[in-house]
């Protein structure tokens, strides 16, 4: 049996996939009032790909659930409830258990490896685009990938192995912490603009103008530090292919602000500034722009970390 817990659109998709595919799981969600709620809908959601729509069962429960000890969970909370939502199931996690870490950013992953010594703690980089109209009704708008690997070089574990890659198009990476500063590096580049701008992902190069040239420079300075050998051209190449495959998408950040939810930003372009602080390097651009996004979401109302 597979545990998700976080009940919002990414570890709803997940839970979705794998209950189609015939995967026992169960969804953990957060308190009583949201099982009561879930229940009294008919404990299923709404999942909707490529015009089709189907009703998938999907049963759930608390964290302090009696019902089984966890094995593998997949938390997919926004990064910064990873740590309350973990704390709330850890003592239901086995021995030598499995957390797969779906959170955006970075920042989250490394406080659960720390703070989790004895599981394996794995991270992971989803590419799917996947929202909600309406509660328990989840749409998966992009296809894409999920890229996980072991930050500790330890195998990887047999349930996961055992994950069909029709179900869930997953790809072990032995190297996931280059992939996860590349994808926070695309954030960086995008997702303010995005929010700031409130536009959507195509819009991002003409709203940054002359900054983004020297934004790239700086985030691949950094980034460069931790992948030996990294181009910027390649960072580049990346950051506008994103751009422009992604282009009518609403960035992750946008979404937050529009739900007036908290946003990511800690884990975004927060880490990203201090990780350049810590090695020493200057990036006035990044500086300013997350200032700036600060400024922004003060302005409406929203919390600014
Ligand atoms: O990951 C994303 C996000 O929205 O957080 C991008 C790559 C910007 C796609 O929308």
């Amino acid at each position: 049996m597979l545990h998700v817990l976080g009940a919002g659109s990414l570890g709803l998709l997940w839970a979705a996939r794998l209950a189609v595919a015939g995967v026992d799981v169960r969804v953990i969600l957060r308190d009583a009032q949201a099982l009561q709620h879930w229940q009294a809908a008919g404990s299923s959601v709404l999942f909707e790909h490529s015009g089709r729509r189907c009703r998938v069962p999907l049963p759930a429960q608390l964290p302090d659930s009696q019902e089984q000890p966890i094995r593998a969970l997949i938390l997919a909370t926004k990064a910064y409830s990873a740590e309350s939502a973990l704390h709330s199931v850890a003592k239901r996690l086995m021995p030598g258990a499995s957390v797969l870490m779906l959170q955006n950013g970075m920042g989250s992953q490394q406080a659960a490896s720390l703070a989790y010594p004895h599981q394996q703690v794995l991270y992971a980089s989803v590419t799917d685009g996947v929202w909600m109209p309406a509660p328990r009704h989840i749409v998966w708008a992009g296809q894409g990938t999920t890229q996980v690997g072991d930050p500790d070089a330890n195998p990887c574990p047999q349930w996961l192995e055992q994950l069909d890659r029709e179900v869930i198009d997953w790809h072990w990476h032995p190297q996931i912490l280059n992939t996860l500063w590349q994808k926070l590096a695309i954030n960086c580049a995008i997702n303010p603009y995005t929010a700031l701008h409130d536009c959507c992902n195509g819009e991002v190069l003409e709203r940054a103008g002359k900054q983004m040239a020297p934004l790239i420079h700086e985030l691949h300075s950094l980034l460069a530090l931790h992948i030996p050998g990294y181009r910027l051209t390649e960072l580049s190449e990346r950051i506008h292919q994103v751009i422009e495959h992604t282009a009518n998408n609403s960035s992750s950040m946008r979404q937050d602000v529009h739900a007036r939810r908290r946003t990511e930003i800690s884990y975004i372009t927060g880490f990203t500034c201090q990780a350049a602080r810590q090695s020493g390097l200057e990036t006035p651009v990044l500086d300013r722009l997350h200032e700036a996004l600060k400024t922004h979401l003060a302005t409406l109302g929203l919390p600014t970390d």
